[in-house]
């Protein structure tokens, strides 16, 4: 029977923390704060105001409303002139083919990120016209681990949670999954990822019988 697949976007289908960091950074360090790669990590599937939010507070600054808002444009201006450069080839290994399968046998397809640029990623991707539909941070107003992301994906694509796969990187994306009901799949490392269903390495580490079993069951 068809499920619905839905596939987070930065750390699942394309490497931009490594683009939130330098620009997450600069503006740290614009407010003389010393921001490190341990806490990146923990602005994986966070929002962007939340984000700034949480460098302030382990920095211990406080900035006014007018300053924050100016620097969240400037660091979404500096992320933006990094997401320029993203070509087909930095989507993550495995991806790319496994998104092909599933349009091959008709799935349905959704993309669920707190991203607000989540649309402009995938288009320099080329790979827009594979999602029969997008959620992202400029539709819902509940973070993750919160499910209303994919949830509003699974209404989308008309089908139930219980039918839903979730493909996340973050520790908030799993849970998010699982409280929806739906199945989650942990990309990344096991030790950060217990809480979901499977956990694999990459689509490349995902064996080809379960694929089978995930598109056939
Ligand atoms: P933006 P995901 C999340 O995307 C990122 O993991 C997180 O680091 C970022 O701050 C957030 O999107 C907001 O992104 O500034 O582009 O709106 O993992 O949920 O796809
Ligand atoms: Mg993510």
């Amino acid at each position: 029977s068809k499920k619905a697949f839905i596939f987070d976007l930065d750390g699942v289908v394309v490497d931009t923390a490594k683009f939130h960091f330098v620009a997450w950074q600069r503006l740290a360090v614009s407010l003389g704060i010393n921001f490190t790669e341990e806490e990146n990590e923990q602005l994986k599937g966070v929002s962007r105001v939340r984000s700034l939010e949480k460098i302030l507070k382990w920095g211990n600054k406080e900035i006014d409303q007018k300053t924050f808002e100016e620097k969240l444009i400037q660091k979404n201006e500096e992320y933006l002139e990094m997401v320029e450069t993203l070509t087909q080839e930095d989507i993550l290994p495995g991806v790319h083919d496994f998104l092909l399968r599933l349009r091959e046998s008709e799935q349905p397809i959704a993309l669920g990120s707190a991203s607000k640029n989540a649309r402009p990623i995938l288009k320099k991707l080329g790979i827009y016209d594979l999602f029969d539909a997008i959620v992202d941070g400029t539709d819902v107003s509940k973070a993750k681990p919160d499910p209303e992301v994919f949830l509003n994906a699974c209404q989308l694509l008309n089908m139930p949670a219980k039918n839903a796969v979730v493909f996340e990187d973050s520790i908030a994306g799993v849970q998010a999954a699982n409280n929806a009901g739906m199945i989650s799949i942990g990309l990344g490392d096991q030790k950060n990822l217990s809480e979901a269903d499977e956990v694999f390495e990459s689509f490349l580490e995902m064996p080809t019988d379960y694929q089978h079993q995930l598109l056939n069951k």
